[in-house]
This record gives structure tokens, sequence and C-alpha cells, in this order.
């Protein structure tokens, strides 16, 4: 499994305005994964249509998209092993009141249109949605000195 794949994670802005910030981004950190790209964005109607696509006319949609540009979103692209999967597992079931404990939507959700954070739900979603939120130039290529600790 390659160790090169990466996923888009996002923090939400209740993320942002609760202060869960250095949590989530300290979560991902101390798992081993390697950060390669991070910006806060206020994200616009453009950018959220295209990203929730799929959600697009669905009734909780302009609901979802006014809380998405109330304040600013920290837009991420985390890269390891299996991180996709991985980081899915680590933001907790979409609605915070089925997450396990333990996960970040566990930990500090309740209501399902206040989840904290996004991540891929797949490969090519992530590859989908890097694109969306990054240019080329934002994402950094480099060699974690910690690695040979994390990988065998
Ligand atoms: O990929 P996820 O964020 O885990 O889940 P998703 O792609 O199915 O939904 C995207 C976001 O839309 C989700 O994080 C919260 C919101 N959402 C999804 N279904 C509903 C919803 N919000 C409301 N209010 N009602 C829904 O049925």
């Amino acid at each position: 499994m390659s160790q090169t794949e990466r996923t888009f994670i996002a923090i939400k802005p209740d993320g942002v305005q609760r202060g869960l910030v250095s949590n989530i981004i300290g979560r991902f950190e101390k798992r081993g994964y390697k950060l390669v790209a991070i910006k806060l964005v206020q994200a616009t109607e453009a950018l959220l249509n295209e990203h929730y696509a799929e959600h697009v006319g669905k009734p909780f949609f302009p609901k979802m998209c006014n809380f998405m540009m109330s304040g600013p979103i920290v837009a991420m692209v985390w890269e390891g092993k299996d991180v996709v999967k991985q980081g899915r597992k680590m933001l907790g079931a979409t609605n915070p009141q089925d997450s396990d404990m333990g996960t970040i939507r566990g930990d500090f959700g309740i209501d399902l249109g206040r989840n904290v954070c996004h991540g891929s739900d797949s490969v090519a979603s992530a590859e989908r949605e890097i694109k969306i939120w990054f240019n080329e130039n934002e994402i950094v290529n480099w060699s974690a000195n910690q690695s040979i600790w994390i990988y065998e």
C-alpha cells in the first residue's frame, strides 16, 4: 500500500470557531501522517457547489452551504499509508450521534449540521476534492525524517 496516498481533510467553520484546529491537526500529526498542504479558506457558493456536487438540490443543501460559508475553513491535504480510509475512521460517522467516542466527531460533535470536519470518502474523491481546493503549486512534496519510525 502506497505511503504517498493523499486525502483532503477540512476543519469546518464550527471547528475553527470552537478552537479545535490544533487538536484536529495534532491527531493526524501524532498518528504519523504527513501534512503536505494547508490554508484558511472563506468558501464561496461556487466552490461548495463543486465540492458537494452530489448534494446540490437536496433539501438540506442551502442551509449547509450557509453554514459552510459562515466562517473560515481549514483546508488540508494529508499523506500516508491508507490515509483516506484511516482519515474517515479518525473523523467518525457523518452524524455525530452515531460517531464512536475517540473520533473527532464523537468527541466534539452533537448535531449532523455541525459535524466539525470533512474527509474524502475514497481515493477518487480525494483526488477530485484536492483539485477543487488546491492548486498544484500549493502542495509541497517533502521528506519526513520520522518516517523510519512510523513505517516498518
Ligand atoms: O462525507 P460526509 O461529510 O461524512 O457525509 P456526506 O457527504 O453524506 O454529507 C456531507 C455533509 O452534508 C455532512 O457532513 C453533513 C451534511 N448532511 C448530510 N446529510 C444531511 C446533512 N445535513 C443535514 N442537515 N441533513 C442531512 O440529511
